[in-house]
């Protein structure tokens, strides 16, 4: 009789059970509020501090591994917010002349990690605030990076709650791609948003080396 690992496509994502999902985004747009969201709703706790300071978020936030469908297990990396350039001077709205050069360095040194912890992700989350400019250089670097990596990802409009969040515009700034509209404050729709998540996995975990060949079973020999 076949394992239960032959007709479960998670149990064999090009050999790995354990499925890295990175988090990535301008500051402030929410990253670890939805992180936070999602680690609670498969049953975690909470990934890390969430603040309207921007670069709250300076260092990688692992989740505890997390269950989502079948027998794929996940862990969330909440990463610090991704920026073009970074000055202290705006940091000193809420911290010392000192404290905020410190934490410009800091969040200087987390876009680098973050975007080296690229290498190590299976699946992308790029949260966009739906309340402000979409089609910033920033989300356009962080899209083409990850086409040209080939790495898979969602794109997601947050903020959803908020009077001035246009998701739509959203959506039409990126008209290629399927934008989920949500909101990590209130939960707004993201029921669809896991249904997105879980399908772009399968995707991933499907593809490459066997993938489809072991779903289907005929990789057994
Ligand atoms: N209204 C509303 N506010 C949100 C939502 N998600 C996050 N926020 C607010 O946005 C601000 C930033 O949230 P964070 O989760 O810390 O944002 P981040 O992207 O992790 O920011 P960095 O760690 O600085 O990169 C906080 O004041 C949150 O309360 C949302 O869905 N709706
Ligand atoms: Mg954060």
């Amino acid at each position: 009789m076949l394992g239960k690992s032959w007709w479960n496509p998670f149990s064999a994502p090009n050999g790995k059970r354990n499925l890295n999902i990175g988090i990535y985004g301008s500051p402030n747009s929410g990253k670890t509020m939805l992180a936070n969201r999602i680690s609670c709703d498969l049953g975690g706790v909470p990934v890390g501090h969430v603040s309207k300071i921007p670069h709250e978020t300076r260092r990688v936030q692992r989740s505890v591994e997390l269950q989502l469908g079948c027998d794929a297990r996940i862990t969330l990396l909440d990463m610090p917010g991704i920026v073009d350039r970074i000055d202290y001077r705006e940091f000193l709205v809420w911290c010392e002349h000192h404290e905020a050069v410190k934490r410009a360095r800091e969040a200087a040194l987390g876009v680098i990690v973050a975007i080296r912890w690229l290498d190590f992700v299976d699946q992308v989350i790029l949260v966009i605030d739906s309340t402000k400019e979409p089609f910033t250089p920033t989300n356009l670097a962080m899209i083409a990076n990850l086409e040209a990596r080939g790495k898979p990802f969602v794109l997601v409009a947050n903020k959803v709650d908020e009077e001035s969040a246009d998701p739509w515009y959203v959506q039409e700034s990126f008209p290629q791609y399927s934008v989920c509209p949500v909101s990590a404050l209130t939960g707004f729709n993201m029921g669809s948003f896991y249904q997105l998540l879980l399908y772009n996995l399968l995707k991933c975990c499907s593809q490459g080396k066997n993938g489809w060949f072991r779903w289907f079973g005929r990789s057994k020999t």
